[in-house]
């Protein structure tokens, strides 16, 4: 089927700038309680999760962005088996998380079961059946307050959330609040990793400022980076924990690690992606230096 000449993505990369992909076919199209949801086939990203007009992850390289999310903080970890994944609603950061064999027990709370219901539907690849492992358990509730109210703790947090756009709920977990719950909830040892939006040079603010936030609540943070085309450009991303740098892996190490512990084979990370991770621009360090931001619920990180 030739596509509608006039049928386009645009997406706001900054208040100033657009990047917009040909869309050969809307899959779903749905408005939740909590937002705007579309899955689309772009051209140059095939299939994609579109939450309030925002890109969460695309055919083309979801895979790079999911296991670079999560298997930094799962190998540094010596034996990670309980994981705790707020937000992460098409499934695949589920699905990395559960190819470590030494994972017992995997909790995903993503408040919007539309979304989940629709990426385990028309995003089988995302999820490879994640949802339907006897190890996942899937809740439908806000993260925050049920990090808040739970006693249990988890020896991984992963925050996969989408941008914090104005309306959006997840901004209110960008804030030092929500790091000193999930701080609070991780297992001796533990670990968390998230998603810190752009390190694109020019558009830094909002991931600097989630670092030193999270540098109010955590002795050890680790920013890194990589590039994710579907999302414009480069990537951030930090780990937060008392003691662990999953910087400190060696390339050896690591590969031999992801030998001995992982179910699926990985197509973007190994050691030496590893490695590349860690090595920050000087102007991004620069930035991260001056940052004096604490996102706070009365000023949140809310992006363009
Ligand atoms: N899975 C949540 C990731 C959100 C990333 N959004 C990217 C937006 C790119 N403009």
């Amino acid at each position: 089927m030739t596509p509608d000449p006039t049928a386009w993505f645009r997406e706001s990369i900054s208040e100033d700038l657009y990047q917009e992909a040909r869309i050969s076919n809307t899959v779903y199209s749905a408005r939740s309680p909590y937002q705007a949801i579309e899955i689309i086939d772009t051209l140059p990203f095939g299939r994609t999760l579109v939450l309030d007009g925002k890109t969460q992850s695309s055919q083309t390289d979801e895979f790079i962005y999911h296991e670079i999310l999560v298997h930094p903080a799962m190998l540094v970890h010596p034996n990670p088996q309980t994981v705790f994944i707020a937000g992460g609603g098409e499934g695949a950061t589920l699905r990395d998380a559960l190819s470590h064999r030494s994972v017992k027990h995997a909790l995903m709370v993503d408040i919007d079961q539309e979304v989940v219901e629709a990426s385990r539907r028309h995003l089988p690849a995302w999820h490879a059946g994640a949802f339907d492992d006897p190890r996942t358990t899937l809740l439908h509730q806000d993260a925050g307050r049920y990090l808040e109210n739970t006693h249990s703790t988890f020896d991984v947090i992963f925050i996969d959330l989408s941008d914090p756009v104005e309306g959006n709920p997840s901004a209110l977990l960008f804030t030092e609040r929500f790091f000193s719950v999930v701080r609070d909830r991780l297992a001796p040892g533990g670990i968390m990793a998230l998603q810190a939006e752009t390190v694109d040079y020019g558009r830094t603010a909002a991931f600097t400022a989630i670092c030193h936030t999270l540098s109010q609540v955590f002795e050890k943070v680790v920013p890194y980076h990589i590039v994710v085309p579907s999302f414009s450009g480069d990537w951030g991303f930090a780990t937060a924990s008392q003691t662990l740098d999953p910087s400190s892996l060696s390339q050896p190490h690591v590969d031999s690690l992801l030998a001995a512990r992982l179910t699926r084979p990985c197509r973007a990370y190994d050691g030496i992606t590893h490695q590349g991770l860690f090595i920050l621009p000087r102007l991004l360090r620069e930035a991260l230096a001056a940052e004096t931001h604490v996102l706070t619920e009365a000023n949140p990180l809310i992006v363009p």
